[in-house]
């Protein structure tokens, strides 16, 4: 019988020197699984050993079993021992590989930046927001009556030819001026108001070099009592030397339009030139009626000027078409 014994303890120091060796030979966990899995799994070969078990004295067993525990979790040991390190180099390794070399170039990308036409705009909605001025927004597709009924233009008035407006078939039309988001914004609220209008406006013209059918407009509007001429020059003033960055000569010419009395052109000398670039007057007492205000109690000024004239003095620009051409040779110079 204690050949028996003899045998088994022979086979688990075998069993456990076997394992030790296979275990240090592994590189993988793949492997290193598969080892434990012939070692210690269920058909495993200390499982093998173990069936030899029945064989031995009943006062053997107990002595045997306690050995073969102990080739067991020598084993595990040496498993997990390999498994970490396994693992371990694994993460090393992968961290190597994915190393950034942060001295490498930096991709190329390409920054956007703000339209001429839009950064126009945006000076100039600023400027009058820093005056007090709140920014009104309204449809580009108006009825009759904000774009020209309310502004006191009679239906024989030239303004509203076919010719020079964009009529829809169903007797709306494509706003020629936002002084209809004017209207709408008088009939909304009560005076003291001070806005600034900007918007997209279309008016049927063959297109130059200075006229485009779709264009930008932004007109500025202030009701209050005791509001004059004065203030209206002044607040004009104040703009021009605000957006060309200079105290400029500036005069004021007599001019007309159906919403203001009395009305004037705006020039400025710029660069050696006399420039017109606005229209302005004290709001007529008629447009005041029309949204409910007593000219008796208030008066108003407004002014109303296109952002294309304005982007092309201020760039030197020759032909409104580059401001739609969308070219990029042309645009990257803002
Ligand atoms: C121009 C002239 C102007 C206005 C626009 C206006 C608006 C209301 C009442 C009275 Cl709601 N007036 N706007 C006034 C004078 C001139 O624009 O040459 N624009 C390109």
């Amino acid at each position: 019988m204690s050949d028996s014994v003899n045998e088994i303890e022979t086979q688990l120091a075998a069993l456990k020197q076997e394992a030790t060796k296979a275990i240090a030979a592994t590189n993988t966990l793949e492997n290193l699984e598969e080892i434990r899995v012939g070692y210690l799994g269920k058909k495993g070969q200390l499982s093998k050993v173990l069936g030899g078990l029945g064989k031995l004295q009943a006062g053997d067993r107990p002595r045997i079993g306690a050995l073969a525990n102990e080739v067991k979790e020598a084993i595990q040991q040496d498993l997990d021992q390999r498994r970490n390190d396994l693992q371990a180099a694994k993460i090393q390794a992968q961290l190597e590989s994915e190393t950034l070399d942060v001295s490498m170039p930096a991709v190329y990308r390409p920054i956007g930046r703000s339209h001429p036409l839009n950064s126009t705009i945006d000076r100039v909605v600023d400027i009058f927001v820093g005056l007090g001025y709140t920014v009104a927004n309204g449809p580009e597709m108006e009825t009759d009556y904000y774009n020209f009924e309310a502004l006191n233009t009679p239906a024989d008035h030239p303004a509203r030819d076919m010719q020079d407006t964009f009529y829809l078939p169903d007797g709306n039309l494509l706003r020629t001026h936002t002084s209809s988001v004017q209207i709408r914004y008088m009939e909304e609220n009560e005076p003291p108001i001070r806005i600034v209008a900007p918007g997209r406006c279309y008016r049927r013209d063959t297109v130059d070099a200075t006229h485009s059918a779709v264009f930008h407009q932004v007109e500025i509007l202030a009701i209050d009592e005791g509001l004059t001429f004065t203030d209206l020059k002044g607040t004009i003033k104040v703009f021009l030397e605000e957006i060309f960055g200079e105290e400029l000569p500036i005069r004021f010419r007599a001019s007309y339009f159906p919403f203001t009395e009395p009305s004037a052109e705006v020039d400025v000398q710029w660069q050696g030139r006399w420039l017109e670039v606005m229209g302005c007057g004290m709001v007529d007492p008629n447009v005041l009626k029309k949204v409910g205000y007593d000219p008796e109690v208030y008066t108003g000024f407004a002014a109303g000027f296109g952002a294309e004239r304005f982007a092309m003095v201020l760039h030197q620009i020759d032909d409104i078409r580059r401001l739609y051409s969308s070219d990029l040779r042309f645009l990257r110079q803002f």
